[in-house]
């Protein structure tokens, strides 16, 4: 029987589920090393986590482990029901939160380490949360897309952490009640991309979805839907995708260093965005608020179970 310590939290909706103990050993290499490892040998664990029975199709993992930049309170690798994520903004958000609720850190400013850099933090009085984000930058403008079922679709690649295509062109007004037809659209666009050749830096996969809207909200600058790997939709304003979007902002000469850019998500919870001039971009800072809602034990019985490791995509 494997037992894997862990605690839940969300960040706008949107969960995180801390890994503390109980993990397989990944060495002592970079983050990005022990992720590799992690996916080759280790990827059924990150099944037994994240997916059904145990988590959801919306559930993102944080493995917390000792970090190798001597700055930094802890080393994260974020993953979910389908895959790896190089940087998690909802989910930094919710480890930060769940260390203070362990007593690790406290208010003040800290580092997290994670497989696409170290980046800063700091942990307000109040428990909301600023993340100095990894250098965010637009890789492509207005790039046109023929999808099918939909016709022609407009928008930005864009580097938050992660790759997204962002884009204004909403078939549907972004609120939950739309979410399923959003899913599938968001979907679309994510297959015509990949069948047309159009990744980011490096031939990378764009594998986030993001489309953009007013927020009809007198709180926030604009909305958005989010599609994250896995089919699942992101609850939070998505941190990674707010970073992306404010990159595209601030090379459109529309957001200036330091203005405050609101972003809602489809829940309407808000993560505030701005940004200081970067080499290449800018260097996103976000700022969010996340709740503990659970902590206990993982119990994974490969010898009894035949669904131990989880219900895989
Ligand atoms: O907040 O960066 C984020 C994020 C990525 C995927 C889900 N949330």
């Amino acid at each position: 029987m494997h037992i894997i310590d862990f605690i839940d939290s969300h960040t706008g909706g949107e969960p995180t589920r801390v890994v503390l103990s109980g993990f397989p050993d990944l060495g002592h290499g970079s983050l990005a090393e022990r992720r590799r490892i992690f996916r080759e040998r280790y990827d059924h664990w990150r099944q037994a986590i994240a997916c059904e029975p145990r988590g959801s199709d919306t559930m993102v993992g944080a493995l917390l482990l000792p970090p190798q930049d001597p700055r930094a309170c802890a080393g994260v690798i974020y993953f979910n029901n389908a895959n790896y994520l190089g940087m998690c903004g909802h989910g930094t958000i919710g480890v930060i939160r769940t260390l203070q609720h362990l007593g690790r850190i406290e208010p003040g400013r800290h580092f997290l380490e994670t497989p696409v850099g170290t980046v800063g933090i700091e942990l307000h009085a109040d428990g909301r949360v600023s993340i100095d984000n990894v250098e965010s930058y637009r890789h492509a403008k207005d790039v046109q897309l023929d999808v099918p079922g939909y016709g022609a679709v407009r928008g930005d690649v864009a580097w938050g952490g992660n790759w997204f295509f962002i884009s204004n062109d909403c078939p549907l007004p972004l609120t939950l009640a739309n979410q399923r037809a959003l899913t599938v659209y968001t979907e679309a666009i994510r297959l015509a991309l990949e069948a047309n050749g159009i990744r980011g830096a490096d031939d990378a996969e764009i594998d986030h979805i993001e489309l953009n809207a007013p927020s009809g909200l007198p709180a926030a600058d604009a909305r958005n839907f989010v599609l994250c790997p896995g089919l699942a939709y992101d609850r939070s304003p998505c941190g990674t995708g707010t970073s992306a979007k404010i990159a595209c902002l601030a090379e459109d000469g529309k957001l200036a260093p330091g203005q405050v850019w609101r972003q809602a998500g489809i829940l309407d919870s808000i993560f505030e965005a701005q940004y200081a001039a970067g080499t290449r971009g800018v260097l996103p800072r976000i700022t969010g608020s996340a709740h503990v809602t659970a902590k206990g034990q993982l119990l994974i019985d490969p010898d009894h179970d035949p669904l131990a490791w989880g219900i895989g995509a």
